[in-house]
């Protein structure tokens, strides 16, 4: 039996029944968009007012969850790592296991949490979580990779529930127009939130605690149905096509299970 088909089930099954039952909230991107920088940010700001756990996905190391504890931002026994192996978004998508295992795990050890974060070991542009992983995704561009490509769309960029343009305050270096790139970002998402962020812009951190904070509240109340961005693409990565990076591999290859 697939992973999928048993993971299915757990948020329901899980779910407290007092109404104050955790949000599962992924966050994926390219590799350097700042991932672990936003989670850094959102712990620092919530942490006091919301019982929160973080879990890194990392190819081979624990780096972003060293990252994390350095920072200080949550006790360190709330941070923890999974390493991934070989292929990242495998772990957040097609054998979510692990994954899930870590995150139960905390669920358990520090309820009632309100909010996991689980950060994707950055890949490329492709990759989303599984619903059967998270309740809510969020998926970080930031404009050190270009002001096109928001317009190059995939499953995160076009349907995740908030597109991050991340480290705004950079901008003006790199030559991109961050409300030209937002627009695009919002004709690529259908009416689905955009916003531009930089962890030292008070005002878009606020924005994006608010949004943190609505879907959590939208999750009690039963409002807030998880979406699948959809998957990605059977694709081999041309020069075009890879926010940067190219590697030449399919992925209708068995996971071992
Ligand atoms: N200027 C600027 N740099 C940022 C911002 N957020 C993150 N960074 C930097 O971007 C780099 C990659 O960030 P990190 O969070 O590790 O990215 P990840 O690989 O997506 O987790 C680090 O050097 C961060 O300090 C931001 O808002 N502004
Ligand atoms: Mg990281």
């Amino acid at each position: 039996m697939s992973p999928q088909s048993t993971a299915a089930t757990a948020p329901a099954a899980t779910a407290a029944p007092t109404g104050r039952r955790t949000l599962r909230l992924g966050v994926a991107g390219p590799v350097g968009t700042g991932k672990s920088s936003l989670i850094a940010t959102l712990c620092r700001e919530l942490s006091g007012e919301l019982s929160m756990a973080v879990v890194t996905n990392d190819i081979y190391t624990d780096e972003d969850a060293r990252f994390l504890r350095s920072a200080g931002v949550l006790p360190e026994e709330r941070i923890r790592a999974v390493e991934t192996g070989a292929c990242p978004h495998t772990a957040i998508r097609d054998d979510v296991t692990a994954n899930l295992d870590a995150v139960e795990d905390m669920e358990e050890d520090f309820a009632p949490l309100d909010l996991v974060l689980v950060e994707s070991g950055g890949d490329n542009l492709t990759a989303t979580f599984s619903p059967a992983l998270i309740d809510a995704q969020i998926f970080c561009l930031d404009v050190a990779g270009g002001g096109d490509v928001a317009r190059k769309g995939g499953p995160g960029i076009g349907r995740a529930d908030l597109l991050i343009v991340n480290k705004s305050d950079l901008a003006p270096y790199v030559g991109v127009d961050v409300d030209r790139m937002v627009a695009d970002a919002e004709r690529a998402r259908d009416g689905r939130p955009v916003l531009a962020l930089s962890r030292t812009d008070e005002p878009s951190v606020k924005a994006l605690c608010d949004w943190v904070r609505a879907v959590i509240g939208a999750h009690r109340s039963g409002e807030h149905t998880p979406q699948d961005p959809g998957p990605m693409a059977p694709h081999s990565h041309g020069p075009e096509d890879d926010g940067g990076h190219g590697h030449g591999h399919g992925h209708g290859h068995g996971h071992g299970h």
